[in-house]
């Protein structure tokens, strides 16, 4: 029996190895691996409720009808788990963000996990959360790994099963670290990121130099992370936003303004002065910077002060998505 209702949570997630490029558009599969930290207090909460009066689905974001695009992937999300239920009924849904819009921190991959989980729940499927995972996947790869907590992988190949989720690499406490979101404009249009990495893998003479060392990248860092080895975590941590981003600028796709560069120099001169901070960034112009909890302080009130760094919030390793109603 479908619950028809549900309310769900998820977490934003910032990559420590990058995921940048497709292996197969159709089926959204990274080209590469990638493993993120999910945070805590970044949250999306989502309501969704079959409702039979409808004739079509419904998607309210932060109390405002949703954007077009952003109902389209809804509605293709939905339409997957209505296949699946073989149940036809529309859904309404509400989604918000308890983060600032404008803190430069993709909501995509926090809400794509809390709608995949709601609608799962709601349409009444007993699926695992590896499934769950990769319904995200499909509509946006980095919310896959939102659905589990603590450091999380995702892979770059689809398994004969058709099931491509995110899982577990380490619980919260496996480092004692803070992300540290250094937001260094306001409301700035970014290129998106699946069309950033379309262009870098057909315009980038550096694109297939990532592709065949972002692998070797992610195995190293996982296993600093196994090892609890924070100095070659970070280390790590930054080599693979330079690879990412170095790759995207040749072609074209650029993401860092002057103000990211303040803040990525600024990392660098603390890190020399003896503290454990390092510098990563994603499709923006903003900085978050892993640093040790005992650090995070000090490296906040500095980033406070570098010039184009509007406000900084300081966030902890996390949990998954979760059901809060309408769950079994
Ligand atoms: C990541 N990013 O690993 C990388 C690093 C941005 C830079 O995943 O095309 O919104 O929807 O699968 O997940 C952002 O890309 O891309 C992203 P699609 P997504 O976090």
């Amino acid at each position: 029996m479908s619950a028809g209702r549900a309310v769900t949570f998820a977490h934003a997630n910032i990559a420590l190895a990058k995921y940048w490029g497709k292996r197969d558009v159709a089926n959204n599969v990274p080209a590469v691996p990638s493993l993120s930290v999910t945070l805590e207090g970044m949250r999306t909460s989502t309501t969704l409720e079959l409702d039979g009066s409808l004739s079509a689905d419904t998607f309210e974001l932060n109390g405002t009808a949703a954007p077009t695009d952003a109902l389209a992937r809804t509605v293709t999300l939905l339409d997957r788990v209505r296949r699946e239920a073989v149940r036809a009924t529309y859904a309404r849904v509400s989604s918000q963000n308890d983060f600032p819009t404008a803190s430069g921190l993709a909501s995509s991959a926090s809400g794509f996990a809390a709608l995949a989980l709601a609608a799962v729940t709601a349409y009444g499927l007993d699926w695992d959360t590896a499934r769950t995972s990769d319904l995200a996947r499909r509509s946006s790869a980095s919310a896959a790994r939102s659905l589990l907590g603590g450091f999380v992988e995702l892979g770059n190949e689809l398994p004969s099963s058709g099931v491509l989720g995110a899982k577990q690499v380490a619980p919260p406490d496996q480092l004692d670290v803070r992300v540290l979101v250094c937001v260094t404009s306001e409301g700035q249009k970014a290129i998106g990121s699946t069309d950033g990495m379309g262009r870098t893998a057909t315009k980038s003479p550096y694109y297939a130099a990532w592709v065949e060392r972002a692998p070797e990248m992610f195995g190293e860092l996982k296993a600093a992370l196994l090892a609890k080895d924070l100095e070659r975590v970070g280390e790590l941590t930054e080599a693979s936003a330079l690879a990412m981003h170095a790759s995207a600028f040749a072609a074209g796709v650029v993401y860092v303004t002057g103000a990211t560069l303040e803040a990525m120099t600024r990392v660098r001169e603390l890190r020399a002065s003896g503290l454990a901070a390092w510098a990563t960034m994603d499709a923006g112009p903003h900085v978050k910077v892993l640093v040790s909890r005992t650090d995070s302080a000090a490296v906040k009130a500095a980033m406070e002060r570098v010039p184009g760094v509007l406000r900084v919030l300081e966030a902890k390793p996390g949990a998954g998505a979760g059901v809060i109603e309408g769950g079994k």
